[in-house]
């Protein structure tokens, strides 16, 4: 019988072909998706994603245990849509208009992921007006931008101000982040919330998506 912390310790390792056989094997012996998706990829993600909070881990550990979970995750997509195991929201994410910066956000989208979250990834270079639109697009209820340069961070600020001018500012929540951003920023905007770290901005989100159920 595939044990779910097996699953975990080969994610945090990033050993993909070990994931994707054992979650395999764990589906054929009737374990149910939802319990390998949350105990097994979903909590391996999580260790990895604290460690990396801590320092203990750094961007090619993040990146090699994302492969891991991507390869377990392609096998129980599909069964998890059958058993009817929903994500736990949508987020929309990207890069700010104007700046390239992508490494952190993609780590951030990886731990959305680890967290159940669907993402709609829109890349670097990402409008303010782009965001709104994606957002309405793909009924998300969060949207995420990143922000690298200081000369960049202010089309944060326009999202708000779209959301607010289309009458969508109580259907949708904002999350900022990125190196020069701060919790002063993200509230002299309006923003919902900022989180300094990839982890951080996942649990932050679950919290703002779990705020928008309640
Ligand atoms: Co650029 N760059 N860069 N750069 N670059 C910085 C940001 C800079 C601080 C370097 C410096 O001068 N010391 C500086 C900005 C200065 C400022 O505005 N204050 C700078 C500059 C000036 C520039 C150019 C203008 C240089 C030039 O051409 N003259 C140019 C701009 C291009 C553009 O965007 N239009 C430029 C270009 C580049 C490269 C293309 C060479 C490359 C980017 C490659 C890529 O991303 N694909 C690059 C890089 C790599 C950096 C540094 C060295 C590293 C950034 C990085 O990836 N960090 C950076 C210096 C630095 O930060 N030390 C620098 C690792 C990443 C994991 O961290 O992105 O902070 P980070 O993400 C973290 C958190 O911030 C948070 O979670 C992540 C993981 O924990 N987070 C979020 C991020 N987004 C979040 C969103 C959230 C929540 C958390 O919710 C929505």
């Amino acid at each position: 019988m595939v044990r779910m912390e097996e699953i975990s310790e080969f994610l945090q390792k990033g050993r993909a072909r070990n994931v994707k056989q054992l979650v395999e094997e764990a589906l054929s012996e009737g374990t149910a998706p939802g319990v390998i998706l949350e105990e097994g990829l979903l909590a391996g993600m999580g260790v990895i994603g604290e460690k990396f909070k801590n320092n203990e881990v750094f961007v090619p550990e993040v990146l090699i245990a994302a492969r891991a979970l991507n390869a377990g995750l392609d096998i129980l997509r599909p069964k998890l849509a059958e058993s009817g195991v929903e994500a736990k929201g949508t987020a929309v994410i990207g890069t700010v208009k104007g700046d390239l910066h992508d490494i952190g956000k993609n780590i951030v989208k990886i731990m959305f992921e680890g967290h159940g979250i669907q993402v709609v990834d829109l890349g670097v270079d990402v409008s303010a007006e782009q965001f709104v639109d994606a957002a309405v697009e793909n009924h998300a209820n969060l949207i995420c931008c990143s922000a690298l340069l200081t000369t960049t961070m202010g089309e944060m600020g326009r999202v708000v101000e779209i959301l607010k001018e289309r009458g969508l500012r109580d259907s949708v929540k904002v999350m900022v982040g990125g190196a020069p951003i701060t919790q002063s920023f993200c509230d002299s905007i309006g923003a919902d919330a900022y989180a300094p770290d990839a982890a951080t901005g996942a649990e932050a989100a679950i919290r703002l998506l779990g705020e928008m159920e309640g």
